[in-house]
């Protein structure tokens, strides 16, 4: 932004003014949707002409080009029709013709008369800082189309005020909104959303499905706030806690702002049925598409272009971008493009807000993710989770301590016995490994119970599956 001050008002400390309206056009603009994607579409900064004036000369203007003859505080001159901060008319004519250096586009005027603010400062009981910043977010607003010419103008223009004068964070604008990462089981989504979140919030293993539900990972940097998304993958389900796992990834990628297809960088140079589906839901609801070729570090880089041929000629994704999810190469311009495709809105998580994940529900896929990787076949994609009990056992600032005991639920008596293991070797197994990673996860000191008990074709019985949080009735964004 660039901001091009006219001083001819010597008894004020210019230099101090001159930052107090600076911080408030910046702020300002930073509500403003449309100059976000003026800039990121045009690539071109703003300037603004800022006049401090006399009495007499705001005057002279208040008549020439409102016909009050009146001193007043401040002036706008938008030079573009705007309204309610949406532009009505094309700026590409008056885009800075060259590219070299930092383009800037021409907002507005505004004319400031501080001898008219002094005054109104001191009957409000403000500083003449305040007054000024204030009056600059009015008048900025007034730049971009807003007025309080009938009572509902006023009252939206004055809220909106309101929100900037205060640094109300919740009402900033941004490109926000929901990223589903879909794809079929394996190629590294779970990975990426670790790696996104800076901590592990979905357990990865070397096995499909691994994921069974909804995860919620909040990305936010200085100019975007992305809610990632981990869902099960893609697959053909032959139980009904398969065929809810699958609902929930649909559920999600109907309802997602942008859609990251993940595939392998190994795979073969066609577009497979899971695949083709995931893309036919985005095309109907017309939600833009970025492919990722994840584990880009396995193949060598040629191989990966007759893949991005292949795909590229199927359908128009918005970008195409080989990745490494473990490492996290590549995840920079997948951001950046994401950053291009989000509505523009008020951001839709807090702080503190970053996921769904509890200590519990880790805890829980902790204890899963040992089975998966201690047990073969079948047995390991048979089993759930129940936290029976999760206790601190400390009082702050001790140490943390935590008691946990846990069900290991699983689907036939025959692998109820590969789960204990000869002479309890198995299940013991599971419970150092997995107490290891809680008790690092929690920071804390972890004594952990662990049983196990059969409920033959839970997958398939509706109690069972609601009762563990795994049915198909309620799934929403989470
Ligand atoms: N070599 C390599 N392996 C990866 C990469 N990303 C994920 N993986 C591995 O692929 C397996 C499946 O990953 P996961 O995130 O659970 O896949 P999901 O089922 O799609 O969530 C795990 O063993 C990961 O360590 C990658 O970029 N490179
Ligand atoms: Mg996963």
């Amino acid at each position: 932004m660039q901001i091009i001050f006219h001083n001819k008002q010597r008894k004020y400390d210019a230099e101090r003014l001159q930052n107090t309206v600076e911080e408030a056009i910046e702020r300002t603009f930073a509500y403003i949707p449309a100059l976000e994607q003026i800039k990121s579409e045009h690539a071109t900064e703003f300037s603004v002409d800022v006049s401090f004036i006399s009495k007499n000369a705001i005057r002279e203007l208040n008549r020439a080009h409102r016909d009050i003859d009146r001193h007043t505080d401040i002036l706008s001159f938008p030079a573009f029709a705007w309204q309610d901060g949406r532009l009505q008319e094309d700026i590409r004519p008056w885009l800075p013709a060259d590219s070299e250096g930092p383009a800037s586009l021409f907002l507005g005027d505004l004319m400031i008369c501080l001898e008219v603010l002094d005054k109104q400062a001191e009957q409000y009981g403000n500083s003449l800082e305040e007054e000024l910043f204030f009056l600059v977010v009015h008048g900025v607003l007034h730049l971009v189309g807003y007025d309080h010419e009938l009572p509902a103008d006023e009252i939206n223009m004055k809220s909106l005020q309101d929100k900037i004068v205060s640094g109300d964070a919740s009402a900033r604008m941004l490109p926000c909104g929901y990223v589903v990462l879909a794809g079929r089981p394996n190629v590294g989504k779970s990975t990426l959303l670790n790696y996104l979140s800076g901590m592990t919030l979905a357990i990865t293993t070397p096995k499909p499905q691994t994921t069974r539900d909804l995860i919620r990972s909040v990305y936010t940097d200085d100019d975007c706030q992305i809610t990632f998304l981990d869902t099960p993958g893609f697959h053909k389900p032959k139980t009904s806690l398969g065929k809810a796992m699958l609902k929930s990834a649909r559920v999600a990628i109907r309802q997602a702002d942008v859609v990251v297809l993940m595939i392998e960088a190994s795979f073969k140079p066609f577009v497979a049925d899971l695949e083709k589906e995931i893309l036919k839901m985005a095309a109907e609801d017309d939600t833009p598409v970025i492919l990722l070729i994840n584990k880009s570090d396995i193949v060598v880089k040629e191989n990966i272009l007759p893949l991005i041929a292949a795909y590229n000629e199927a359908y128009p994704f918005k970008a195409i971008i080989p990745i490494t999810a473990t490492t996290g190469d590549g995840v920079e311009d997948m951001l950046k493009e994401i950053k291009k495709l989000l509505p523009i809105q008020e951001a839709l998580f807090q702080e503190g807000e970053e996921t769904n994940v509890t200590e519990r529900k880790l805890a829980e896929e902790m204890i899963r993710r040992e089975v998966l990787m201690q047990t073969q076949e079948e047995v390991p994609f048979g089993v759930a989770i129940v936290i029976d009990e999760f206790t601190e056992e400390s009082v702050p600032p001790e140490p943390r301590k935590v008691y946990i005991s846990a069900t290991i639920l699983c689907d036939k008596p025959s692998h109820k016995g590969i789960l204990v293991g000869r002479q309890g070797q198995r299940i013991k197994s599971i419970g150092t490994e997995a107490r290891a990673a809680i008790s690092e996860m929690l920071g804390a000191r972890v004594h952990l119970e662990l049983f196990v008990k059969v409920s033959q074709n839970w997958m398939n019985r509706p109690q069972d599956l609601a009762e563990l949080g795994l049915d198909s009735k309620t799934i929403e964004l989470p």
